[in-house]
C-alpha cells in the first residue's frame, strides 16, 4: 500500500503541484472568502441589525456594491477552489494517511475546510437562481456556514503558516521550488534515505500493472506548465465573473450570459423578484379603497393614494440591489419618508416598521432604522420610470431607500408604524 501510494503521488507530480503555487491560489481564494465574508456580514446585519445597529445610506449604491462584490467574489470561488484543489490533489496520497494525532486534526480541518466551502459556494450560486433543492433555511445555514469557514480558515493559515510564509515570494533566484514534485521522486530527492527507501524497481502482477496505468494515465497532466496553469486559472475566473457580473455591473450587461436575471427585463424595465400573484397581494393592492396607514404614538392616520399625490413628490435615481446579486438602477417618483414622518410629527430619531399588504413571506414586515427614514433620497414612491407604479413593483405604493437590500424595499405597503424606542 505504501508503495502504491507512493507511485500514485508520484505519477501525480506535477511543475503546478507545489507549496509555491499552492500559496499563490491560497491567498486568491482566502482573499475571495475574506470579501465574501465581509461583505456577508454586512448584508446580514441590514437584515437583521442588533440593537442599536445603524448604517451608511451614502453612497446610494453601496449595497449594490457590496453585495455584487459579494456574488462576484463567490462565483470566482469556483475556479479557484478547483486549482486548489488540483494543486494539493496528490496529497490524497500520502501514506500513512495520518502521521500522529495533530496531523489528524490538520487533514480533518482540512477535509472539513473543503466540504464546507464547496457547500456554501454551491449553495450561494443556487440561491442567486432562486433554486432551493435542499430541506433548510438558505440564510441562516449560510450565514452560519460562513462563520465556520472563517473560522476553518484561520486554522488551515495558522497550520500552513510556516510554508505560506516560505512560499510567499518567489524564489530569489526567480525558479519556484519543487517541494511536492521532489518528494515525489526519490532520485531527485536530496535525501539520500528517502531515494534507497524507494527503490526503483516495481512490484510485478496487479500491482505493478496498477502502476503502469497510474503512471500513464497522468502523462498529460505532468505537462501542464506553471504558466498555462495559471492563464488557465485566470480565463476561467475572469469567463465565469465576465459572463454574470453583467446582472449587477451594467457595462458588461451585454456579457450575462448566466447571470439569472437581466437588466431591462421585466414590467417598466425592472426585473420583479417576486410577483402580486406569489404574494397574493392583487385583489388587496388594487381595491380602490386602498390606503396607507401610519401609526405614531397610538395615533392612525390614513393617506389615500390621491392624498399622497397632492403632497410635495420627489423624484430619485436609486437601484433595486437584490441579495441575490442582480441590480437595476430606475427613477423613483413619490413623497419623501420623511414628510410622511413629519406629517404624523414622529421625532427624529424614529425608527419604522413597513408592513405589506403581503400576508405571508418573511419580507411582509420589515424594519427601517431612522437613518434611511431621515434620508431625502427615501421614498414612499408612487412611479417608475415615468409611469404610474406597476403591480408587480409594489402598487399603489412601495419603498424604495438609498443604499439598502431590495429584500427591504418593501412593495404594496399598507401600514407604516413607528417602533417605540
Ligand atoms: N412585500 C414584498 N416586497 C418585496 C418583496 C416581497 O417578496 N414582498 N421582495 C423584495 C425583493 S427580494 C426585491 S429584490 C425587490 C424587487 O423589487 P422589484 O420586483 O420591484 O424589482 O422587492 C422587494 N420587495
Ligand atoms: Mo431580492
Amino acid at each position: 500500500m505504501r508503495r502504491l501510494m507512493y507511485e500514485a503521488q508520484r505519477a501525480l507530480a506535477s511543475p503546478v503541484r507545489n507549496p509555491r503555487m499552492a500559496t499563490v491560489i491560497g491567498r486568491l481564494l482566502g482573499a475571495a472568502f475574506l470579501i465574501c465574508f465581509g461583505t456577508g456580514l454586512y448584508s446580514h446585519f441590514l437584515q437583521n441589525p442588533l440593537p442599536g445597529m445603524h448604517f451608511a445610506t451614502r453612497p446610494a449604491y453601496l449595497y449594490q456594491f457590496t453585495q455584487g462584490l459579494h456574488i462576484i467574489a463567490g462565483i470566482a470561488c469556483f475556479p479557484l477552489l478547483l486549482a486548489k484543489l488540483y494543486i494539493v490533489f496528490p496529497a490524497l496520497f500520502a501514506w500513512p494517511p495520518v502521521k500522529g494525532f495533530l496531523n489528524f486534526l490538520e487533514r480533518a480541518t482540512i477535509a472539513l475546510f473543503v466540504g464546507a466551502s464547496l457547500v456554501q459556494i454551491t449553495i450561494g450560486l443556487l440561491n442567486t437562481y432562486q433554486w432551493y433543492p435542499w430541506p433548510f433555511p438558505f440564510r441562516q445555514v449560510h450565514f452560519a456556514l460562513g462563520w465556520v469557514l472563517i473560522g476553518l480558515l484561520a486554522i488551515h493559515i495558522g497550520v500552513k503558516l510556516p510554508l505560506i510564509t516560505r512560499y510567499w515570494r518567489k524564489a530569489a533566484d526567480g525558479s519556484e521550488p519543487d517541494h511536492l514534485a521532489e518528494a515525489a521522486h526519490p532520485d531527485r530527492s536530496k535525501n539520500p534515505e528517502e531515494v534507497r527507501l524507494w527503490g526503483t524497481t516495481r512490484p510485478g502482477g496487479i500491482t505493478g500493472r496498477l502502476l503502469d496505468y497510474i503512471d500513464a494515465t497522468p502523462q498529460k497532466t505532468k505537462r501542464v506548465s506553471r504558466r498555462g496553469f495559471l492563464t488557465t486559472v485566470a480565463v476561467s475566473v475572469t469567463a465565469v465573473v465576465g459572463l454574470t457580473a453583467g446582472q449587477t455591473f451594467a457595462p458588461l450587461d451585454a456579457a450575462n450570459v448566466f447571470g439569472p436575471r437581466k437588466k431591462g427585463v421585466g414590467q417598466q424595465g425592472v426585473p420583479v423578484n417576486r410577483t402580486s400573484k406569489q404574494a397574493k397581494v392583487a385583489d388587496a393592492a388594487m381595491a380602490t379603497d386602498w390606503a396607507l396607514t401610519l401609526v405614531y404614538a397610538g395615533t392612525e392616520t390614513t393617506f389615500s393614494r390621491a392624498e399622497l399625490q397632492a403632497m410635495p413628490q420627489t423624484e430619485v435615481r436609486l437601484p433595486i440591489a437584490c441579495v441575490e446579486g442582480w441590480s437595476q438602477m430606475a427613477t423613483w417618483r413619490g413623497v419623501r419618508m420623511m414628510d410622511l414622518a413629519d406629517v404624523v410629527g414622529a421625532e427624529a430619531e424614529t425608527s419604522f416598521r413597513l408592513i405589506s399588504l403581503e400576508e405571508r413571506g418573511s419580507f411582509s414586515k420589515t424594519q427601517m432604522g431612522y437613518e434611511y427614514v431621515r434620508d431625502p433620497l427615501t421614498l414612499v414612491a408612487l412611479e417608475l420610470n415615468g409611469e404610474t407604479l406597476d403591480l408587480e413593483h409594489g402598487y399603489p405604493a412601495r419603498m424604495i431607500a438609498p443604499g439598502r437590500p431590495g429584500v427591504l424595499q418593501t412593495k404594496w405597503l399598507s401600514r407604516i408604524e413607528a417602533i417605540s424606542a
